[in-house]
């Protein structure tokens, strides 16, 4: 069950304080960030962030992470990438065949061992410690490449460093570094990151895996059993997740709390069932691993006892960018297929791409792609620029690349037509292949209730403090003053919107604008969720995909206005075309977060979401559909 139990907020009943209070409370949600006392918390208080996402649930334009477009690269770590995309292009092109992979179900031998050669298991791995040292930028771009490629080879190599081992890279001591990276890095030893239960899957801190200290601390005894691990029955080095005994240092209680382990399968008593059969990414191994009266050493746990939840975490959302990166390559390739048969089909006397079906279908194509690739190139700059607010934007990532992915290559598929649906063409593999995207790491549901409720506890904690400030009006005038003019203002229409104007090109500022109008609509429309059902907002999943959907469109909007204004500023010769694309996608991402802003208080859309509730729960009922066919028999 998804808990949540973090958000803990205004409720509508203890909404009080004065009148002023309830009609601050009620209007449009800026606070203001002058008072902010310390970088990630005010005094006592609310939290605040760089993140562009989680500050438009306060209706406020956090924009130094998304304006200017991120360049982070220096020129050396440039030539390093120059000097690695075309042979890994090459090397992809000429020696991986990635129909024999999914055939044979495995990654074939020459592939893997020319990965090894290349470095391929150790990109971000430091160089004195074996590995190429690659930042996040610089691996986004390879790892583009492997997407072009052979979706199944990048799970091998995504689930090895992206996140089996990417916990010592993250969270390992000197010691835990020195032992385990140089091995991972060669490719010597696979790595695995487990954290799948048979009855933990999108509620990952439910796991039953435990691990018991042995009396003298020297060890833990770990049992239990893991499900679905990429590279489970390859891996020697495992990042397992366990339940531990921890005392609580105030109440002396101990209670169960995850810690994370370094495990190798050298320990003895860790054993994987075989590779599971599977729809996609055939050639990557998937397999359960079971842990019987396994010995750890103490020195083995990783990131703290107790931590291991947040060390799952931050693992996730450290690995995520890397998705939106394979499937900008997977998206660039499947649309070159597309765009090479439609302008050489010749159908009712003319070439298909004349036609406005397939026009739009190409253009629309092209505009899911550009939004990815945007967004994982930002992402992965800010990480490389040292940011730690980007798991809003990491999970926004990963939801859209893997559903303009799935789509990209379902409409590759359809402008094929009969084509397309042929094996030799190749696209019926990366269709198969790109199904799991939108379920794994972290499933693409979970992440939108993700981002909705994490972005609503941060605008609650903003509300919660005005509410405090009540308290004490004396002591907290100005913040009171501040807010009362900017709300008051805003409530006769006469305080400023956000503005987007200054940070782009001129050309884009009527599609700015639309952004703009977008995050204030956003503010006003999340606070106007939270004071009406305050704590119970945790169960409106209606309303709460509806938000995640408006925060995914406003996202992206900023995202593709940032890189065409840089693109525009610096002339480069796609900066028109890119133009195109921005104007467009802002005009019809900000209908729909219009649209669905709308929904979350339009009669007839609760009336449907009761109605919708109910229908699930009358099929729950009778075991699938209630109706029988209209033959009756
Ligand atoms: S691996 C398995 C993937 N599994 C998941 O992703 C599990 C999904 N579930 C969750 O993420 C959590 O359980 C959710 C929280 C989100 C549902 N960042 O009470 P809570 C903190 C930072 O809300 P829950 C796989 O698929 C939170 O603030 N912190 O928790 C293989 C709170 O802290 P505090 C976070 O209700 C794929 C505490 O935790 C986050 O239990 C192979 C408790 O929060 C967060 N995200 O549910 C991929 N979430 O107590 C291969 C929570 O301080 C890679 N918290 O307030 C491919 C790469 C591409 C190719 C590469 C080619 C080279």
């Amino acid at each position: 069950m998804l808990r949540f139990g973090r958000i803990v907020f205004l409720t509508p009943k203890n909404i009080k304080c004065t009148d002023l209070s309830q009609r601050l409370l009620a209007t449009a949600p800026q606070v203001a960030t002058k008072h902010q006392e310390d970088p990630k918390t005010k005094k006592g208080g609310a939290k605040e962030s760089k993140s562009f996402t989680m500050n438009i649930f306060r209706g406020t334009v956090e924009a130094s992470q998304v304006f200017p477009y991120p360049d982070v690269m220096t020129s050396e770590q440039r030539d390093t990438l120059n000097l690695l995309v075309d042979p890994t292009s090459k090397f992809f092109q000429e020696g991986n065949d990635p129909a024999k992979n999914d055939a044979n179900e495995v990654v074939d031998e020459v592939t893997l061992q020319g990965l090894k050669e290349m470095g391929a298991f150790g990109m971000q791995v430091p160089t004195e410690l074996g590995g190429v040292g690659l930042c996040n930028t610089q691996y986004a771009r390879l790892v583009e490449v492997v997407g072009a490629n052979d979706l199944g080879v990048g799970i091998t190599l995504g689930a090895h460093q992206s996140i089996g081992f990417k916990g010592i890279l993250l969270f390992g001591t000197d010691e835990q570094k020195k032992k385990y990276l140089p091995k991972v890095a060669s490719g010597e030893h696979f790595a695995a990151f487990c954290l799948t239960e048979p009855s933990s899957g999108s509620d990952a801190g439910s796991i039953k895996s435990r691990a018991v200290p042995s009396a003298d601390g020297s060890h833990y005894i770990l049992n239990g059993s893991k499900i679905w691990i990429s590279n489970g029955g390859l891996a020697e080095v495992m990042t397992v997740f366990a339940q531990t005994p921890v005392k609580d240092d105030k109440t002396g209680v101990e209670k169960d709390k995850v810690t994370a382990f370094i495990v190798q399968r050298s320990f003895g008593g860790v054993t994987s069932g075989p590779p599971e059969k599977k729809m996609g990414i055939k050639c990557s191994n998937t397999t359960e691993v079971y842990y019987d009266n396994v010995k750890i050493p103490a020195e083995n746990v990783l990131g703290g006892v107790g931590q291991g939840f947040k060390v799952a975490m931050n693992i996730l959302n450290n690995g995520r960018f890397g998705m939106a990166a394979a499937l900008s390559g997977t998206m660039r390739a499947v649309t070159a297929k597309a765009v090479e048969f439609a302008t050489q089909r010749t159908q009712f006397g003319r070439k298909i791409d004349t036609y406005g079906t397939i026009q739009e279908k190409l253009a629309r194509m092209s505009m899911l792609h550009y939004v990815t690739e945007s967004m994982a190139y930002m992402i992965s700059s800010n990480m490389d620029n040292g940011s730690t607010d980007f798991h809003l934007e990491a999970a926004i990532s990963k939801v859209f690349a893997s559903e303009s992915a799935w789509h990209v290559t379902d409409e590759a598929i359809q402008i094929m037509g009969g084509m397309g649906y042929m094996r030799a063409t190749g696209l019926e593999r990366v269709m198969r292949d790109l199904r799991i995207f939108r379920i794994f790491e972290g499933t693409n549901d979970i992440l939108r209730l993700f981002v909705a409720l994490t972005g609503i506890q941060f605008a609650g904690g903003h509300l919660r403090e005005l509410q405090k400030a009540f308290k004490n009006p004396t002591a907290n005038l100005g913040l009171i003053l501040e807010e009362a003019t900017k709300r008051g203002l805003r409530s006769v229409g006469l305080a400023s919107p956000p503005s987007l104007a200054e940070f782009v090109h001129p050309s884009l500022s009527s599609s700015a604008a639309l952004a703009a109008k977008s995050i204030e609509a956003f503010g006003v429309a999340v606070e106007n969720v939270l004071v009406k059902y305050g704590r119970g907002v945790v169960e409106e999943q209606f309303l709460l995909n509806r938000l995640a959907a408006a925060a995914i469109d406003t996202y992206a909007m900023v995202v593709v206005l940032s890189r065409a204004t840089k693109s525009l500023t610096e002339n480069i010769p796609s900066a028109h075309h890119e133009q195109l694309i921005a104007s467009v996608w802002c005009n019809e991402a900000s209908e729909r977060v219009k649209l669905n802003l709308g929904q979350l208080t339009s009669g007839t859309h609760l009336e449907n979401f009761s109605k919708l509730s109910l229908i699930s729960k009358n099929m729950c009922e009778a075991g699938g559909m209630v109706q029988g066919n209209p033959l009756n028999l």
